[in-house]
């Protein structure tokens, strides 16, 4: 979609720390590092939120998300959780309108984020 930043950083017109892509979706470091990994899963086709997806586009993004998690604990041993979030509308604070989920790994009590 035109003037969508994450469609832009999909199609490497904008750079971006990739973390995973496949042919569904591509995952990458978030510009604000809430803690050291935070990681946005994105389908790869432009939803503006969760009121978009179908069955089909749920599973090609929820059932990958485990096995990012499992590339981020490998990527940063010293992680000890990981919050997963997902906002949808601007009222729920999302504010960018391609569909993402965020993996916020916690390391210790003290990165609190709340
Ligand atoms: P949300 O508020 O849930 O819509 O989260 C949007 C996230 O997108 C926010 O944490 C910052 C991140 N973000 C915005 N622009 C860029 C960008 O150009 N590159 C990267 N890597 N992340 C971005």
């Amino acid at each position: 979609m035109e003037d969508c930043i994450f469609c832009k950083i999909i199609n490497q017109e904008i750079p971006s720390y990739k973390i995973y892509e496949d042919e569904k979706v591509y995952a990458f470091l978030d510009i604000s590092q809430t803690t050291k990994g935070h990681t946005l899963v994105v389908p790869k086709k432009h939803v503006t939120d969760i009121f978009e997806y179908d069955e089909a586009l749920a599973a090609d993004v929820f059932t990958r998300i485990p096995k990012i998690a499992r590339a981020l604990e490998k990527a940063f041993p010293e992680m000890n959780g990981l919050n997963i979030l997902n906002n949808n509308k601007e009222l729920a604070y999302q504010s960018v309108f391609h569909s993402h989920v965020h993996l916020v790994p916690r390391y210790s009590k003290k990165d609190d984020f709340s």
